[in-house]
């Protein structure tokens, strides 16, 4: 079991050594703009009606009354929210020599979660199950308040462990702050969204691992995107998204005719010849054969490509030669 959680990890660190060039480039252009409209709407504030001193939150909650762990604390929330990305912190990690061990158990994040302007304290306390040495992440039980649950992972096997607690906010038009708890990992990961609501905490809803949010609804997951980092999130490379007003996924089209930059080689194929490869790993041998005679051009890396359309999993690319062809899933390669 624990080999079959290796090949996960490995396989999603050789995605993030990939991808992390081109969703770079592009994230920090992400940032820019985030930035740029939040000045815009602290002007408009400020136009509409200077009587409104602050919507600083420092300033009308509890904030100073915070430690200096507290504060640092709300500022990484704080920080990551702006950027519509999730904090978490992960409850497990492991040592240099692979082994998995338990980690932040138990702890408290100071934020004002139902935008009452005051801060609430999210206590978080994990429970360990006693079927290995030391113990599968099972159950953690969330405090807010006078409010406390237990959540349950759904499935109480190794592959849904509890492996984060997160905070984002999915609607920055409500006055609310969810959290959730991840199980299990990546793509083959699932996050229950909870959220603090007349003193009650309250399942809103589940979706697959999450990776970011749009900050009007959506919730941006490991597995609905053409690429996919941890580190930096782009939204211009969604392809699915779960809405957290339907509580469903909801495809979208929107990566059609975006020019983007290969990070490195793309190899360029017929329709079939891509969804030969399309799915899961294969090895390079295995690749080629399967795509005997269906290659149609190459994407050198920093290549710019233009996404003419998606159908059936696979993307259709136009290249800088004026060639049409298809891309399937990007497939790593280990032995
Ligand atoms: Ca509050």
């Amino acid at each position: 079991m624990l080999s079959k959680l290796k090949v996960k990890v490995l396989n999603f660190i050789i995605i993030i050594a990939i991808t992390s060039v081109l969703v770079a480039c592009q994230g920090e252009k992400e940032a820019e703009n985030v930035s740029q409209t939040q000045e815009k709407q602290v002007a408009e504030n400020k136009k509409e009606n200077i009587t409104i001193e602050t919507e600083d939150k420092e300033a009308t909650n509890d904030y100073g009354k915070l430690n200096e762990e507290g504060k640092e604390k709300y500022d990484i929330v704080k920080n990551h929210i702006e950027k519509n990305l999730p904090y978490e912190i992960s409850v497990q990690k492991y040592t240099s020599d692979g082994q998995r061990i338990n980690y932040n158990t138990e702890g408290e994040i100071p934020y004002d979660f139902n935008g009452d302007g005051k801060i609430e304290t999210l206590k978080y306390k994990i429970g360990l199950s006693n079927n290995q040495d030391n113990g599968t992440p099972i159950n953690c039980e969330l405090t807010m308040g006078n409010d406390t649950i237990v959540h349950k992972t759904t499935e109480e096997s190794y592959e849904m462990e509890i492996s984060e607690i997160g905070i984002i906010d999915v609607d920055k038009n409500d006055k609310y702050v969810d959290f959730y708890i991840n199980e299990g990992y990546l793509s083959g990961g699932v996050s229950v969204i909870y959220r603090y609501v007349d003193e009650k905490i309250k399942k809103i809803g589940e979706c697959r691992g999450i990776v970011a949010t749009s900050g009007d609804g959506k919730v941006y997951y490991w597995g609905g995107n053409l690429h996919e980092n941890y580190e930096v999130f782009d939204e211009n490379l969604v392809l699915e998204y779960y809405d957290i007003n339907k509580n469903e996924y909801v495809e979208t089209n929107q990566i059609i005719g975006k020019k983007l930059k290969a990070p490195f080689e793309i190899k360029v194929y017929t329709k079939d010849g891509a969804l030969e490869i399309n799915g899961s790993p294969m090895m390079e041998d295995e690749i080629e054969k399967a795509t005997k005679g269906k290659l149609v051009d190459l994407i050198k890396k920093n290549d710019e490509f233009t996404v003419i359309d998606l159908s059936d999993g696979v993307t259709k690319v136009k290249t800088n030669n004026g060639k049409e062809g298809w891309v399937g899933g990007f497939h790593m390669v280990w032995d």
